[in-house]
């Protein structure tokens, strides 16, 4: 099986400010995982 390592995901331009980034991934073993980051533009 090819696992993944990177996913790029394409956004429009985006203001200043705060961000939240919310993902989920299903996992090699079958489990589906998730976590979250920040990040800020600008500013
Ligand atoms: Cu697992």
């Amino acid at each position: 099986m090819q696992i993944a390592t990177q996913h790029v995901v394409v956004l429009p331009a985006l203001s200043s400010g705060s961000f939240e980034v919310r993902w989920r991934a299903l996992s090699a073993d079958g489990h589906v995982i998730k976590g979250n980051f920040d990040f800020t533009v600008g500013e």
